[in-house]
C-alpha cells in the first residue's frame, strides 16, 4: 500500500482525466460519429479536454480542500448527466440534444415515452467519473491543502487551457472551414469542438435568437407587411391552377449551375436529358433564374422554397431559428389535403433538418435510415442519386395522394467524386481537378432525373404530378476562376461572377403542352408563390418576398443574400452597376434606386426571422396579432 502523499492536485488531475478518457469512450461507444482520417479521431480524442480545464480548474479558487472536493463531485455529475442525456436522447433519436428540441413539446412528449425504456443498470458507467472522484477523495492520502492554488500557478494553468481551446478550435477550422458560422451538422460539431464546448455554442445561439425574439412585438410588422403589399404582383391568371390537385414533387439539383446546360465541354454533352427537356413541349425553363443562398446552402435553399424569405446573412437559418412560426408551402398544402414529405438520404439531423422540418411541418422526412443503399450504391457523400431516385419513387408509391415530395439529391456535392462506372464523360482539363470533376458529376445528376422520370412513368405517378427542379446553389465557388475563365474562355470580372449564380429552374407539367423557354429575370424566392398559383391555391394574404414568376405586372429585381442585385436592365456587384447585356460596366444611376431597396427588403426579412415575427401575424386574414391589438378570434 503506499504510503506516501499524493500531491496537492491529485484529485483534481484524476477528475479531469477520468471524465476526459470517459467522455471519449463514450464517443466510441454510444455515438455513431463518422472518422475518416487520423486527423479527425485525432480531434475528436482531445476536444473533450479544453472544456474540463477549464471548468474542473475552476476548483483551484477554493481554499479548504472539502469545498474544492465537493465542487468537482458536482463537476463530474454535471458532466456525466450532459452526456448521459445525450446518450439516452441518441438511443432513441439519433442526434444530440439541441435546446429547442426540448422546448418542442412533440419531442418532448416522445422523449418521456422513451426516456424509461432507453435506461439500463449498465449505464451506470457513464457516471464512473463520478464514482473514481468519490473513491479517490476517500481513498487517496493527499496533502492537505492549507492555501489556495497561488495566483502565478492559476494563470499559468488557465493559459494552458485557453491555448488548448484555440489548438482544438484550429484544428476545427482547418477540418471543416467556417464550422461555428454555419454549423452544418450536430454530429460535425459534437465531433470538431466536443460535447460540452457543443452545448456551450448552442446555448449561445439559441439564448442569441431567443433575446431577439423576446425584444420584438407585432408592430415591426406593420411596415413589412405594407412594403409586400405594395410591391407583390398580382400572380397570373392563365397559370393559376393548371396543376390543380396533382402531386408536386420539387427536385432540388445538387450545385447545378446554369453554365453546364445546353453547353459542351471539350466536345462532350453535359445534361443531355435536361437540355432536351428545356426544348419539351410540357416544360417551362427559366435560364435568367439565380439562387439566393448565404451560408446555409442547400438548407437556406429550401428555406427560400418553403417561405419566400431570404435566409439569414451570418449563419444557417436552419440552425439558428428552428422555433419561429412559419408559413411554409408544405404547411399551406397540407392545409389543402396535401400529404407533405422530403426524401434525402443523409442524416436527419445535417443541417438541423429534423428540427427545422417540424416547423416548416412537413408530415414526413426520409432521410438516410429510409433508403437501403446496397453495395456500389454510394460515393462522394452517400448515396448515389439514380438508386436514391429510384428508392425516392418506390416510396412515394406508398404515399397518400396528392402528395408533396421534395427529393434532394447528393451526388453533385463538392468534392465531386465518382465511381468509374459512372463516368459518362471525360473530366476537363484545367488546373482545379474541383472543376474537371464537375461536369462529370453534373453529367451523372443529369442522368438520376432521367431515372426520375422513367421511374414516375413506370409506376404510375407521370401523369397526375407536376415536377419542379431547381438548382440550390453554385458548384464552382470563385476560387476556382482561373480554370472557369478557361472553360468560359473569357476572364471574369465581378459580373461574369454574378452571372454564375444562376441555377436552372424547370416546372414541367405532363400534358401542359405550351412548353417554352421564359426569359424571365427571376430568383428562388419566387418558388413559392410561382408554384402555389399553379397549384391554384391563394397566397394573398401571405408575406413573400418573392413573386409568381409568370405574373405580367412582376418587376424584374432579384435580390442576392448579399446585396448583389440583378434588374432587368443592369447586374450590380463589385459596387459596380454593369449593363446586363454587355457585361460592361454602366452608368450607376441605373442601379442607384435598387440599392436601398435591395437592403430594405434583406432588412426586413432578417426582422422576421430575428424577431420571429411570423407567430404575430394570422395569414388567413392578414391581421396582425400583437399584444396591442389583438385580432378577434374566429
Ligand atoms: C447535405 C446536403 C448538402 O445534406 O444537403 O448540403 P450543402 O453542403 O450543399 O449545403
Ligand atoms: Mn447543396
Amino acid at each position: 500500500m503506499l504510503k506516501r502523499e499524493w500531491p496537492k492536485h491529485s484529485i483534481l488531475a484524476i477528475a479531469i482525466i477520468a471524465t476526459w478518457l470517459k467522455t471519449y469512450i463514450v464517443y466510441k461507444t454510444a455515438f455513431s460519429i463518422t472518422i475518416d482520417n487520423a486527423l479527425q479521431e485525432f480531434i475528436l480524442f482531445i476536444n473533450p479536454l479544453s472544456m474540463l480545464l477549464f471548468l474542473y480548474g475552476l476548483a483551484l479558487f477554493f481554499k479548504s480542500e472539502k469545498a474544492k472536493n465537493r465542487y468537482l463531485l458536482i463537476m463530474t455529475l454535471v458532466t456525466s448527466a450532459i452526456l448521459y442525456g445525450n446518450v439516452a436522447f441518441y438511443r432513441f433519436f439519433s442526434d444530440f440534444i439541441t435546446l429547442p428540441l426540448l422546448f418542442q413539446t412533440q419531442n418532448f412528449g416522445d422523449l418521456k415515452s422513451s426516456a424509461a425504456a432507453s435506461i439500463f443498470w449498465t449505464d451506470i458507467f457513464y457516471f464512473s467519473d463520478f464514482l473514481i472522484v468519490l473513491l479517490a477523495i476517500k481513498f487517496l492520502p493527499t496533502m492537505k491543502i492549507t492555501e489556495k492554488a497561488s495566483s502565478v500557478q492559476r494563470k499559468a494553468y488557465f493559459i494552458l487551457s485557453a491555448a488548448l481551446m484555440f489548438f482544438n478550435l484550429g484544428l476545427a477550422e482547418a477540418e471543416r472551414p467556417q464550422l461555428l458560422t454555419r454549423s452544418f451538422d450536430r454530429e460535425m460539431l459534437v465531433k470538431n469542438i466536443g460535447m460540452y464546448n457543443y452545448h456551450l455554442y448552442d446555448v449561445y445561439i439559441q439564448s442569441k435568437s431567443q433575446a431577439q425574439r423576446a425584444l420584438a412585438n407585432g408592430s415591426e410588422l406593420v411596415e413589412v407587411t405594407n412594403y409586400v403589399s405594395s410591391t407583390q404582383a398580382e400572380p397570373s391568371d392563365e397559370m393559376h391552377g393548371i396543376a390543380k390537385d396533382r402531386n408536386l414533387i420539387v427536385v432540388t439539383l445538387e450545385s447545378l449551375q446554369t453554365f453546364v446546360l445546353n453547353n459542351e465541354m471539350n466536345g462532350q454533352t453535359i445534361t443531355p436529358f435536361m437540355n432536351e427537356l428545356t426544348k419539351d413541349k410540357d416544360t417551362i425553363y427559366f435560364p435568367n433564374f439565380y439562387h439566393q443562398t448565404g451560408l446555409g446552402k442547400t438548407s437556406d435553399s429550401e428555406f427560400i422554397l418553403e417561405n419566400s424569405l431570404y435566409p439569414r446573412g451570418g449563419s444557417a437559418v436552419f440552425f439558428t431559428h428552428s422555433g419561429n412560426t412559419y408559413n411554409s408551402m408544405a404547411e399551406k398544402l397540407g392545409e389543402n389535403g396535401y400529404f407533405t414529405n422530403v426524401q434525402h438520404a443523409n442524416t436527419k439531423s445535417f443541417w438541423n433538418r429534423d428540427i427545422m422540418y417540424q416547423a416548416l411541418e412537413i408530415d414526413e422526412f426520409q432521410d438516410i435510415e429510409s433508403f437501403t443503399i446496397e453495395e456500389g450504391q454510394a460515393v462522394n457523400w452517400g448515396m448515389k442519386d439514380v438508386p436514391f431516385m429510384q428508392q425516392s419513387v418506390e416510396h412515394m408509391t406508398e404515399m397518400q395522394q396528392p402528395f408533396y415530395s421534395r427529393l434532394l439529391t447528393l451526388t453533385n456535392h463538392h468534392p465531386f467524386y465518382l465511381d468509374e462506372e459512372d463516368k459518362f464523360i471525360s473530366e476537363f482539363d484545367s488546373n482545379s481537378g474541383t472543376l474537371n470533376r464537375y461536369f462529370q458529376t453534373a453529367r451523372y445528376l443529369d442522368e438520376a432525373v432521367k431515372e426520375l422520370f422513367d421511374e414516375l412513368k413506370a409506376k404510375g405517378l407521370y401523369e397526375n404530378s407536376i415536377i419542379v427542379m431547381y438548382g440550390d446553389h453554385y458548384g464552382i465557388s470563385e476560387n476556382h476562376n482561373a480554370a472557369m475563365s478557361q472553360f468560359l474562355g473569357k476572364e471574369i470580372t465581378p459580373y461574369d461572377t454574378a452571372q454564375l449564380q444562376k441555377v436552372p429552374f424547370f416546372v414541367h407539367i405532363p400534358g401542359y403542352g405550351e412548353g417554352h423557354v421564359n426569359e424571365e429575370i427571376g430568383g428562388q424566392i419566387d418558388m413559392r408563390p410561382t408554384i402555389l398559383n399553379l397549384m391554384g391555391i391563394e397566397a394573398d394574404e401571405d408575406i413573400q418576398f418573392g413573386d409568381d414568376l409568370f405574373s405580367e405586372e412582376r418587376e424584374e429585381f432579384t435580390v442576392f443574400r448579399d446585396g448583389r442585385f440583378i434588374t432587368g436592365e443592369n447586374v450590380y456587384a463589385g459596387g459596380s452597376c454593369y449593363d446586363l447585356e454587355t457585361g460592361e460596366i454602366d452608368d450607376p444611376a441605373g442601379c442607384e434606386p435598387f440599392i436601398d431597396r435591395a437592403m430594405q427588403q434583406l432588412n426586413y426579412s432578417e426582422a422576421i426571422i430575428n424577431g420571429d415575427l411570423l407567430r404575430f401575424y394570422d395569414e388567413e386574414t392578414g391581421e396582425l396579432l400583437t399584444d396591442e391589438a389583438p385580432a378577434a378570434t374566429q
